[in-house]
């Protein structure tokens, strides 16, 4: 059998998996040398490109030496978190990336105790060592710590280390001696990951991963445990929810660099991706044909927020988008299904309106932000965290929050959070800087980061995720400022805008098309003013050249699509379409809202 090694990346986020794991690939030469290649070549789809982050695991494979090794890169956010969970299945041994200044944050400490639960071989890499008054040191020591107190076993505990800058292209064991390139690491991992175990017994594959090609379909990615597993032969499914079913392997690939080759045959240890298979699920069991033995399956998330998506029914409708109907969501959502796993979609209460269950804000975003790139219009409600019935009693989800900064500034930071019914469990100080940890209510962190960035002037990191349900707690306040929303339908003008800045802060600029209803501003006080910003000055027949440039307009607020779906109430969308992202209440003449007070 080939000498190989599977590995995954794991870490908080951007601690620098993907630029690791792109420099594993210059180094073992998986690029020709006079290819020119990007930064991050394996953030490959546009959204992961542009927000810098990893969205989806990817698998690589190196050669070094006459070692294959396999690496898994994983998300860091936490939405994601379950999805690092599920790929570790693959693996034998992770690397365990921590930022040499910012130290173990609250992924590390989850994905670190999902490794050790599963009986991984921990290698420490301490990255960013570059960073001007980083502590690698110390990292090294709480990294210790957390394995204790997570539980590791003697041999976990005995792990090594290498420091240096994935950045810069080099990994040492001693972080004030630089190196030239990543072969301490390399020997790392070929010397301390194990081979993967082979046991005796007929084939047994679980399918851990999945891939999309619109050609062939669902491609099913796993570990192959044991036997043979060869193209075309015919093979059991061992379901994961009970049952077995008969198919057949059409091809079979192996990880090659970036990509995939296609092969005859694979053989245990290795990992591979199946196409042809059909009605497959993660977590079934690709076994032998006549003798099928299933494999543990594996927990799939459940979802701990859902927004309503419903079709876009703005006076604006249609005049970018190319998809607008109900039918088209709906068949963009049921596409969506077949490969995003932590999702759920259920019909709402009318024809046009669909529920759709996530892992958190971000894990919804991303879908709606691919949806809009892909032409289509829609419109999102205020995201809701899922209220659980246990023991007769509503339980809702709570999450683990970490914020750090300046010590200074750490008042502010727990007089927000405790007004969101979040309890403080501790504070740590480093350097100039402090760490303080708390248990919040889901709901309590909607909206929480601008508020904290706005009171932090930006200096605030806040990283959470979830912990699991608790009874629900009684008022968690919402947004304490109200809305200013429009009278008219047409121009935003610079007379009247200027006229209404002592009141508030303003979403549109002079000149943007706006509509009845739609929200343009924020009110400085508590409840909703409607506001009549499409009217120029009076008993003035002179164009109004010259006036109007003279007003000074503080520049408008300008949300991503996160900020606005954390922003609005649940009066109120948030309308996207390919080209804007508006703000509206969803009653639009206020003589409606009167009469439907939605609270
Ligand atoms: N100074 C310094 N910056 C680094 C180093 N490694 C990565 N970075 C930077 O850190 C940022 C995040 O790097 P990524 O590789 O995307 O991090 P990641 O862990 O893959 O992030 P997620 O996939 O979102 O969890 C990028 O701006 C990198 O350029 C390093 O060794 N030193
Ligand atoms: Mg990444």
């Amino acid at each position: 059998m080939a000498d190989i090694r599977n590995i995954a990346i794991i870490a908080h986020v951007d601690h620098g998996k993907t630029t690791l794991t792109d420099e594993i690939m210059h180094y073992c030469k998986v690029f020709r040398d006079n290819e020119e290649v990007e930064d991050l070549v394996l953030d490959s789809d546009d959204l992961e490109r542009e927000r810098g982050i990893t969205i989806t695991s990817k698998n690589v494979a190196v050669k070094y030496k006459d070692t294959k090794i396999n690496i898994i890169d994983t998300p860091g956010h936490a939405d994601f978190g379950g999805e690092v969970e599920r790929v570790l299945n693959m693996a034998d041994g992770v690397l365990l990336l921590v930022d040499a200044f910012e130290g173990p944050m609250p992924q590390t400490r989850f994905v670190l105790q999902k490794a050790i639960d599963l009986g991984l071989k921990p290698c420490l890499v301490i990255n960013k060592v570059d960073k001007p008054n980083c502590t690698p040191d110390e990292v090294l020591e709480e990294v210790f710590d957390l394995m204790f107190e997570l539980g590791a076993e003697e041999w976990q505990l005995d792990f090594p280390v290498v420091y240096g800058s994935a950045k810069e292209g080099w990994m040492s064991e001693d972080w004030k001696q630089p190196t030239e390139d990543l072969e301490p690491l390399m020997k790392m991992i070929v010397e301390e990951v194990p081979e993967p175990k082979v046991e005796d017994g007929s084939l047994q594959m679980l399918v851990t991963s999945l891939d999309y090609s619109s050609y062939t379909g669902r491609i099913a990615i796993g570990r192959l445990q044991r036997g043979v597993l060869k193209e075309g032969m015919k093979v059991s499914l061992v379901k994961r929810e009970g049952g077995i079913t008969k198919s057949r392997v059409k091809e079979l690939y192996l990880f090659e660099g970036m990509g995939k080759i296609k092969v005859n045959e694979v053989h245990a240890g290795d990992i591979c991706a199946i196409v042809g298979l059909e009605g497959f699920e993660i977590g079934d069991t690709v076994a032998d044909e006549l003798n099928p033995e299933g494999m543990p399956t594996i927990q799939i998330d459940e979802p701990t927020m859902s927004m309503l998506f419903t079709i876009n029914d703005s006076p604006f409708f249609g005049k970018d988008g190319k998809y607008v109907t109900s039918r088209h969501i709906k068949e963009r959502l049921d596409k969506e299904l077949e490969r995003n796993l932590a999702l759920r979609v259920e019909e709402a209460d009318g024809p046009d309106r669909f529920n759709v269950y996530g892992r958190g804000v971000m894990h919804l975003a991303v879908l709606i932000e691919t949806m809009r790139r892909e032409g289509y219009e829609l419109q999102i409600g205020q995201p809701q965290v899922i209220i659980k019935e246990i023991d007769g009693k509503p339980h809702e989800p709570v999450e683990e929050l970490t914020i750090d900064l300046p010590e200074e500034l750490s008042g502010k930071a727990v007089e927000l959070v405790s007004q969101r019914k979040g309890d403080l469990l501790k504070m740590d100080a480093h350097a100039s800087r402090i760490t303080c940890e708390f248990i919040i209510p889901s709901r309590g962190i909607i909206g929480l980061r601008n508020q904290l960035l706005t009171a932090t002037a930006g200096e605030a990191i806040m990283a959470h995720r979830f912990k699991e349900f608790q009874p629900l707690k009684e008022g968690v306040p919402g947004r304490q400022s109200g809305s200013m929303v429009s009278m008219e339908t047409g121009t935003a003008i610079t007379y009247s805008l200027d006229k209404l800045q002592d009141r508030g802060r303003f979403f549109v600029d002079p000149g943007e098309d706006i509509y009845e209803g739609q929200i343009v501003g924020q009110n400085n006080r508590q409840d909703d003013i409607v506001v009549n910003i499409t009217k120029g000055k009076k008993h003035s027949n002179v164009r109004a050249s010259g006036s109007d440039e003279k007003a000074n307009i503080a520049p408008a607020i300008k949300f991503s699509l996160e900020e606005a779906l954390e922003y609005i109430q649940k009066d109120e969308y948030v309308e996207v379409t390919p080209n804007h992202l508006r703000l509206r209440k969803i009653y639009l003449k206020e003589h409606e809202r009167k009469r439907h007070n939605i609270d």
